[in-house]
């Protein structure tokens, strides 16, 4: 089924936040943020931006009536910052004004008078001045400590990822009208529904019944508006409420890059040991997140990297211990993967540097330790169902992994200046939020008299089909086609006290709520039919949109029986409420079974690499993945695409730079180089692995949002090895992105006299 926002896409009849169309009165509104990244504010002089024509008022963090805090998991985040400054783009004041223009021309009328204070971008030197968002976190399984002396060779070293600015298409933004009896309504581009909800409740100090939030759709969240949606959707809010007015704020690009946090860079060390024959015996590795000046949703990013330590390896012996370090970044957050990846990246390292070291391919490692049916993860869940030695099997033999590496020796040996590399990247992923309670949807169906359906979930669509999932359910459960359904906006009075559409896990959760609800309105149509018919219930079903009894098709179509049961005051409405079953987690143990499932992948990348110009071309990213049952091919094979190829910019040419005062310099997309239609691999092949599903995943189709990323990991380490192709005397380094610029330095470092990279330099041909 195609996916049924397609054509409007396309069209451009989609309507995003910045379609609405506006109402009379509205104001807009702009926010003053911080010109440098920490001090203590001494005095700001408004007095020339509030007297020119067209501002209607500025608003600082005395106007706000309730509290002046947003944090969702620890509470140390200001809406509008008091008296000091944490970082470079905070908001202090929010202006308001007749027209857009106007706001900005009085924001250059703002000026500030501080007392700066020092500065710290780097997570370690953060740990190391105690400057932590909470205390640390370890999972810890078997015995690292005395399994050492039990390896043959023990590897130690640094890996460090940089972070990511998400690029939704769609800049953040919000739009707030006030309403009836002291109410206001937030159209925003958010994720998460109630998170806006919530914080615009204790910001006004009104009680949650009078904020309504409603969502149409996101150009893309990819985490980026999980939770740093909020800030504005608040602030439009304030606005609104005092002046009774409608305000709206969309942000220009550079705002949106300046203020907003980003995926979380991380400096890591590894120890890794391996016996003989390469099995893994022990693990262990120091995670430094760099969370920026406040929580926000750091902590449970942090927990991620380390249930995804160990990636798709069985490992007996492991302790991971992870800091969230607070530094005077913008506070960083969700970004598709959630900080599995980062944690991911260090094991590859390790495998990678241990490879390197031992003068064998990684896949020989990988290959050795592979998770097992029955094996057990180090936070205690044990696979089961598990694919990984399916996956790993299918994709080298599929794509016929000697031939490549033969085909890319060939060429390596007929090249001078051009080199390819190869990386085998798998990916385990665990389905559930990691924060059991989150794990919980619910959805609320409408059958209007003429038959036709009404559909409204706590899931947010952005871009990832879920939409169209929650109507391939509808139809699945009462058998009629989709132009009898209707998705309905996201909307806080409909569907309450939602999670965050996020962790992959959207069409499982709400898809899961939504055939509860058509599971019970099926039953009392069934019961109607089967009065009507003077029979069984059980000899009653519904196929292709007609009653059956006792599989003999009836005179009473779908419109029929809906007539029918509304005539009989038969209830056309339900809700469906849905909670993940079996999960559960103990903190104070580090132990438990967060995940629902697993979704199992495994890719090989093939990169050329100019050793003249030390830029790259990703050839290949051939993967087998496990979609279960899957239940939408073109929109699951676009989730793959899109995630393939963000990874691969994570891994290769995303630059986030700060300079050591926290200014970001990479603040638009000519600083900021972000993955084109050049970068996409010139071939990508998706196979789907011969799989069962899970009865958790929706319709058995396994969730498919994050894990795609961390295919692009490989793109990493297949440069490194066309690095070394080139230059034997390349020392590894994990450091993404793996820019031109780095593989330049790599490809002419420790140049030997007499040695090809020698000859490249003397231009000797
Ligand atoms: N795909 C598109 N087109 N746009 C997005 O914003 N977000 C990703 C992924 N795929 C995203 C996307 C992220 S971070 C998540 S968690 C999932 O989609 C969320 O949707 P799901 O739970 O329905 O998979
Ligand atoms: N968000 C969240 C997530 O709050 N908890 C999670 O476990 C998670 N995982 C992936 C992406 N977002
Ligand atoms: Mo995705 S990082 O769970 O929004």
């Amino acid at each position: 089924m195609k996916n049924i926002d397609s054509v409007g896409h396309v069209r451009g009849e989609s309507i995003y936040l910045d379609d609405i169309p506006v109402r009379t009165g509205t104001l807009y509104a702009l926010v003053y943020d911080a010109p440098c990244a920490h001090a203590r504010i001494k005095n700001v002089d408004y007095s020339k931006a509030e007297a020119l024509p067209g501002v209607v008022r500025i608003l600082t963090h005395q106007d706000i009536p309730g509290e002046n805090e947003i944090g969702n998991i620890f509470q140390d985040e200001p809406l509008l910052a008091e008296n000091e400054i944490h970082f470079w783009g905070m908001s202090i004041a929010l202006i308001i004004a007749e027209s857009e223009y106007i706001a900005r021309q009085a924001k250059k009328l703002i000026s500030i008078e501080l007392d700066e204070l020092p500065v710290i971008t780097d997570p370690r030197e953060a740990r190391t001045k105690n400057s932590l968002i909470a205390p640390p976190r370890t999972f810890k399984m078997g015995d690292a400590e005395s399994a050492w002396s039990a390896c043959e060779y023990i590897f130690e070293g640094t890996a460090d990822t940089n972070g990511q600015e998400h690029l939704y298409i769609e800049s953040q933004g919000a739009y707030a009208y006030p309403t009836e009896h002291g109410s206001i309504r937030i159209s925003s581009s958010t994720q998460g529904p109630t998170q806006v909800q919530k914080a615009v409740a204790r910001v006004l100090d009104i009680p949650m019944h009078k904020v309504e939030v409603d969502v149409t759709r996101l150009g893309g969240g990819f985490g980026g508006k999980e939770d740093q949606a909020t800030a504005w959707g608040v602030l439009v809010a304030l606005a609104a409420q005092i002046l009774k007015r409608p305000v709206k704020y969309s942000l220009h690009r550079m705002d949106d890059m300046r203020m907003t946090g980003k995926r979380h860079p991380y400096s890591s060390d590894y120890k890794i040991g391996l016996s003989k024959d390469l099995k893994i015996l022990a693990y262990e590795a120091t995670f430094h997140q760099n969370a920026g000046a406040s929580a926000d949703l750091s902590p449970a990013v942090l927990e991620r990297t380390l249930f995804h330590a160990t990636n798709m390896y069985f490992v007996p012996n492991v302790e991971v211990t992870a800091y969230s370090c607070r530094t005077h970044l913008p506070p960083n957050t969700a970004f598709r993967g959630f900080g599995g990846p980062q944690g991911m990246f260090v094991i590859e390292a390790a495998i990678s540097r241990a490879a390197n070291e031992l003068g064998i391919a990684a896949r020989e490692i990988q290959a050795r330790n592979i998770l097992q049916e029955g094996d057990e993860f180090p936070y205690g869940q044990k696979t089961e169902k598990c694919e990984a030695q399916k996956v790993w099997d299918t994709t080298l033999e599929a794509y016929n992994i000697e031939q490549i590496e033969q085909e890319i020796a060939t060429f390596n040996s007929e090249n001078k200046h051009y080199k390819k590399g190869v990386a085998i990247m798998p990916v385990c992923f665990g389905i559930s939020f990691t924060n059991t309670p989150m794990n919980n949807a619910r959805a609320l169906v409408h059958i209007y008299q003429d038959g036709s359906v009404g559909i409204s979930t706590g899931g947010v669509e952005m871009g990832q089909g879920l939409n169209t999932k929650m109507v391939q359910v509808a139809m699945a459960e009462f058998s009629i086609p989709a132009h009898r359904i209707k998705i309905e906006t996201t909307n806080t009075t409909r569907v309450a006290n939602t999670s965050p559409s996020a962790a992959s896990a959207t069409a499982d959760l709400n898809g899961k709520a939504l055939e509860q609800a058509c599971r019970a309105l099926k039953k009392r149509l069934i019961e109607t039919a089967a009065k009507h018919l003077q029979s069984n219930s059980s000899d009653i079903s519904i196929e292709d949109e007609f009653v059956f009894n006792k599989n003999k098709k009836m005179d009473i179509g779908w419109e029929k029986l809906v007539q029918l049961a509304f005539l009989n005051r038969v209830c056309l409405s339900e809700n469906g409420h849905y909670s993940t079953p079996v999960i559960h987690f103990d903190k104070a143990k580090e132990k438990g079974h967060p995940f629902a499932y697993h979704v199992y992948g495994n890719s090989i990348t093939v990169v050329t690499v100019d050793c003249l110009r030390g830029r790259y071309e990703v050839d290949a990213v051939k993967l087998v993945h496990d979609f279960g049952k899957k239940m939408n091919t073109p929109i699951d094979d676009g989730q793959i695409e899109g995630g393939v190829v963000q990874g691969i910019g994570w891994m290769t040419m995303e630059e986030l730079l700060y300079n050591d005062k926290g200014r970001l310099l990479s603040n638009a997309l000519s600083t900021y180089k972000i993955p084109d239609i050049y970068s996409v691999p010139k071939d990508l092949i998706i196979k789907n692995l011969d799989a069962e599903g899970h009865p958790l995943a929706i319709r058995q189709s396994k969730a498919v949002g994050e894990p795609p990323l961390m295919y692009g990991i490989g793109a990493y380490f297949a440069i490194q090895n066309a690095v070394k192709a080139f230059n034997p005397n390349y020392d590894l380094k994990f450091d993404a992105p793996f820019t031109p610029e780095k593989v330049l330095m790599g490809l002419y470092e420790n140049v030997e006299k007499g040695s090809l990279v020698d000859a490249v330099l003397k231009h000797e041909s």
